[in-house]
Parts: C-alpha cells; structure tokens; sequence
C-alpha cells in the first residue's frame, strides 16, 4: 500500500478541504459549534446523553435546559459574544454545562487545569482579561482576590456535587436560549499552552476550527449509532474537551462521564461502552490491572491514544490482552486533531497514522524542501483545523506561520513507506509528562528565584508511568549548601504538582559546549538510571 508521494498527500489534503467547505456550506446559517452539534441531537432528546457511575442521568433536554439557563446568566450578567469565561473547576457534568452555555451564548471559553496554583492563575487572568471567572468554591479564597486585581467584574464558584454560586445564580432564569449566531471565524476558546520563552500563550480556537475537526473525526473514526463514550479525561484540555466531548455529542452519542480516571472504574465500566480516549499512562495503568483482559473490552469498538507517544511495548501488551489494537492518533492545542492511525485499515504501532482528510501536512528539512520518505524533518500543517493565532500576540503569531500559511508544529517526525506519520522527536525544548506538556525553560525560571540558588537545568527522564518524569539538575551558589527535598516542597506552592520535578540532583556545576550552551544530552544520559 504504498503512497505516491508526500507532495500529492499535500494536494490530496487541499482538495478533501475544498471538498469539506463545500459540504458545510449546504448545513445550517449559524456556525456557532453548538448549533452544529445541537444539529446532530438525537430525535428523542429524552435520551440519556450523559450518565454518571453515581447515578446521576442527564438527557439531551437536560442538557438544552441547564446550558439555556446559564447562558442567560451570563446574558443577565451583562456579558457579551467575545467576552471570555475563565474556569478553573472539577471535572463534572454541570462543568460542560458551562462550556456549552459559553458557546451558545458566543463568549470564549478559557478552560484552566485545576492543578495550576496562584501564580499562574494570575498570569492567565491577567492576560485573557475575563469578565466572568468561575472556580471550585475551595479555591474560591485565593482566586477570588486575584480576579479582582484584574478587574474582572463577576466572580462565581462551581463544585464537583452541583454546589457553588453559578447553578443557584443560573436558577432563576429561563431554560430557553437562542444560540447567539457565529461565523466561523470567531472565536470559541482559549486554550494557554506554555511556551519556550516560559510564557504560556493563548492558542485562540475557532468555532469553525472546532466544528470541522469533530465533523472529520466522526467519519475517520467511524462513529456509529450506538456508540457510548467512557469519559474518564480531564475537560480542561483539547483531548477530554473537544476530542471526546464533541465526538460524543456529534454522534448523538452517550457518555459515561467519570469525574476522573481510575482504572478500577475504568474497567468496571468498559461493558457498557464502546468508546475509550486516553493518554498512554492511561493505558500503561490499565494494563497493570489483573483484571484487564479480553472478557472487559468485549463490547468495545475503539480504544484511541494521543498526547504523547505511546510506547511499542504498550501497543503490543495491549493488543495481547485486549485482542484489539490501538489507534494512536496525534494532535496539539494550536491544530486539535492532525493525524490517525486508520479506524478500519492496518494501525501501526509507533506510528501516528496519516494526515486526516482536509489537513495539509508536509514535513519539511531545514532548507522547507519537503523530505523524502524515511526522512526526518519539521512538521508543519494548514487546514481548517488550525487556530486562528496567539491571543494577543501577534508577532509570535507571525514567526510561527510560514510565508504560505503552514504552521510550525516544532514536532519533527517522518513519513514511512505507507505514508504514515512516525513522530521522532521535537525541535523545542518540551517534556510531556503523564500527556501534560511542560516547558523547562518555565521551571529554571523559577527554581531560579529560590533562595541559594545560582542555576539549574530541567530535563525530562524516561518512565514508565509517565512517559517523561520532570527532573532538575541545579547548582547552588557559592557556600550555599541546598537541600533537593526543600526546593520541592518550595516548588509545589508555586507551580501545577505536575511540573514540579520529581527529582532535584544537585550539582557544582552546569556541563556546557564551547558556545556556552548547557549540555542537556550530557545530563539526560548522566541521569538517565
Ligand atoms: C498527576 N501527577 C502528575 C501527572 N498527573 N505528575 C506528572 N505528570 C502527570 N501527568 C501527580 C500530581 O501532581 C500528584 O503529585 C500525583 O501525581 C497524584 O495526582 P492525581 O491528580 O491523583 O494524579 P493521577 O490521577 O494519577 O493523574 C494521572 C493522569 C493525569 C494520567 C490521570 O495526569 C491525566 O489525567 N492526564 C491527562 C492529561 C491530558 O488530558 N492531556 C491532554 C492534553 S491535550 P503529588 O506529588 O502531589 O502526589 C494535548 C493535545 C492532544 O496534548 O494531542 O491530545
Ligand atoms: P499540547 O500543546 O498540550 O496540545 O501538546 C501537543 C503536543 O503533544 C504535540 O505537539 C506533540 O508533541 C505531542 N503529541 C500529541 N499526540 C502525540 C502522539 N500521538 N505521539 C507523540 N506526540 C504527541
């Protein structure tokens, strides 16, 4: 099966695009995602769309209902289309509610993961400038004053069992809303990626980004009628938020909503799905379970891995237990889903399959002359998939696109002989961690600022868990003696739990090239065991 060449994959690409924007133009006036999907509800909407394992049960009128509600709070609390809704809260089902209402009503979603702390929280405030945050009511307390300092008018806390002010707030008002109307164009969310200056950037997605991604991935993964979602994924990211969310609600789909992942409940739950999304430390934790087997993915249709690579030992210890292989796909925040191993052709392990339809992706050497099959070079994309920019940052906008409008992925990675994507590496100092990215030069910055601190290093280590374990090789300053244990313990109150290194290895001195560089290859073999 091999392909021609990459340069008609990229002319195949164009011409499945063009076909696309042909397609959507027969659908509905409002582009506005949510009347996309509200377009895609069942018949019945008293259905059961989403179900918890504590028995709560929500139908697809439920779910018109409580998004009507709280879109018209946000209409009562003076905030327009464009306005941006920042929401740090736990996963649950009236946390979708509120993205839902964010979309119906046209303002931008900012979604925040719960384990960032006030530092950072300051920082996305500061930056996305909301008129409405929304936070669990136990960080009230400390979001609450950093709001404030920013200026933005509403504050209101929402929590993991229906408590906090939003819902009492969202009420009294009527459970009817007429979806504010979009082009594609506008804007949907903001989703902050950290960035390798140690500034995180706000990759600004489109309704029409979004729409044409969920309509892609529903024919390329073959979603059918009957299918049941196991959601067990954070909702603060593209993969639990848009790629499962949507692929669920596109399909009329129900979903077994899990407020988190635990692979106990996870495997309890596998018989009334068909559906799983996860990221390989899922997986790696799945098949740790004895109870993990064939007998338990019985009923499944699709098991699809993304965010970081999924190693070949997970692949194949999957497919012995399982019986079924699977599908590795791969994408980012900026472009949400751009490539995937086949839903019904051969998946290949390493590999994270072809570009899907509509997505140009040439892989190109240094010189932007595209490589040969086998070849290593940058990956860039074009498509309808991919954002519209940094939120306000228009230069580094710019120096990521290139003159024909290809964004720079800073993933390098090949094409084999089947034409399938293999991602071998990335041109950007980056460590994905657990599917969590995280940026080194972020984390030297801080442990920089620490009391008798003179330098450090953060790198990523090999683990199992994991992927890539968070590390840090510091230098203290002169006559200062450091201990590991209190530099983390300082860390965890200033960072996300995740970005804090697990192991801090203390040093005299930094191993550097004759430009002065720090030698970061030198220490990840050093402290490679
Ligand atoms: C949690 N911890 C992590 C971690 N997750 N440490 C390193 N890497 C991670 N990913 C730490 C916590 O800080 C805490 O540390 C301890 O583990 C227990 O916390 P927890 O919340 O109970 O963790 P756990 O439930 O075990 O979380 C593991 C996980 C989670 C795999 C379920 O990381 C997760 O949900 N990952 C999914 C990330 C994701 O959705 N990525 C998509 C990005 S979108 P301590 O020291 O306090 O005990 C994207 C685009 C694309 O990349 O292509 O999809
Ligand atoms: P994020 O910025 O959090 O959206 O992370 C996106 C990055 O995750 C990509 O640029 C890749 O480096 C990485 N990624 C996503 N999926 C895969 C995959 N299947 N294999 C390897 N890397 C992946």
């Amino acid at each position: 099966m091999r392909n021609s060449s990459p340069a008609k994959c990229v002319r195949r690409a164009r011409f499945e695009h063009y076909c696309e924007r042909q397609d959507m133009k027969t659908k509905t006036g409002n582009d506005n995602l949510f009347a996309v999907l509200e377009g895609r509800f069942p018949r019945s909407l008293d259905t059961c769309c989403l179900e918890t394992p504590e028995g709560l049960n929500y139908t697809w009128r439920d779910l018109l209902r409580a998004s009507a509600r709280l879109a018209n709070l946000t209409k009562a609390l003076g905030l327009r289309p464009g306005a941006r809704v920042a929401v740090q809260v736990e996963k649950s089902p009236e946390a979708l509610m509120l993205y839902l209402a964010s979309l119906r009503a046209g303002l931008i979603f900012l979604p925040l993961n719960t384990a960032y702390q006030a530092g950072e929280i300051d920082y996305f405030i500061g930056d996305a400038k909301p008129e409405l945050v929304v936070c669990s009511p136990e960080r009230l307390s400390w979001v609450e004053p950093i709001a404030r300092r920013h200026g933005v008018r509403h504050v209101h806390t929402l929590g993991a069992n229906r408590d906090g002010t939003l819902l009492a707030a969202g009420a009294p008002h009527a459970d009817e809303f007429r979806t504010v109307s979009r082009r594609p164009d506008d804007l949907a969310a903001i989703l902050y990626t950290s960035g390798t200056t140690g500034r995180s950037k706000g990759a600004m997605l489109s309704h029409g980004n979004l729409a044409s991604n969920a309509r892609t991935l529903q024919r390329y993964w073959g979603w059918c009628r009957g299918d049941v979602l196991l959601h067990a994924l954070p909702i603060f990211h593209v993969h639990g938020l848009f790629v499962a969310v949507h692929g669920a609600l596109y399909n009329a789909s129900k979903m077994i909503w899990l407020a988190r992942f635990d692979p106990a409940a996870v495997i309890g739950q596998l018989p009334r799905a068909t559906v799983f999304m996860g990221v390989p430390t899922m997986y790696v934790r799945l098949l740790d379970e004895p109870g993990f087997d064939r007998q338990c993915c019985a009923g499944m249709r699709l098991f699809i891995s993304g965010s970081a690579p999924l190693r070949t030992e997970t692949f194949e210890e999957f497919e012995r237990r399982a019986g079924m292989r699977i599908l590795e796909r791969y994408g980012m925040s900026e472009t949400i889903m751009l490539t995937s191993n086949p839903c019904a052709g051969e998946r290949i392990a390493g590999t994270v399959g072809k570009p899907l339809p509509g997505v140009e992706l040439r892989i190109v050497d240094d010189s932007g002359t595209a490589c040969g099959f086998g070849e290593n070079g940058v990956i860039q994309v074009r498509g309808p998939n991919v954002f519209r920019g940094y939120w306000r940052m228009p230069a580094k906008t710019r120096s990521e696109f290139t003159a024909d409008g290809f964004f720079r992925t800073g993933d390098v990675g090949q094409f084999d002989a089947n034409g399938y994507v293999r991602i071998v590496g990335r041109n950007r100092d980056l460590i994905i961690t657990g599917g969590y990215n995280v940026y080194p030069k972020e984390i030297e910055t801080i442990i920089d600022e620490l009391p008798g601190v003179l330098e450090s290093a953060v790198i990523g280590l090999s683990d199992r868990d994991f992927g890539e374990a968070v590390a840090a090789v510091v230098v203290p300053r002169t006559g200062v003696t450091l201990d590991a244990q209190a530099l983390i313990a300082s860390l965890r109150s200033r960072i996300a739990g995740y970005k804090v290194p697990r192991r801090i290895f203390i040093v005299p001195e930094l191993p550097r090239n004759a430009m002065g560089k720090v030698q970061k290859n030198i220490l990840r073999d050093s402290y490679a065991q």
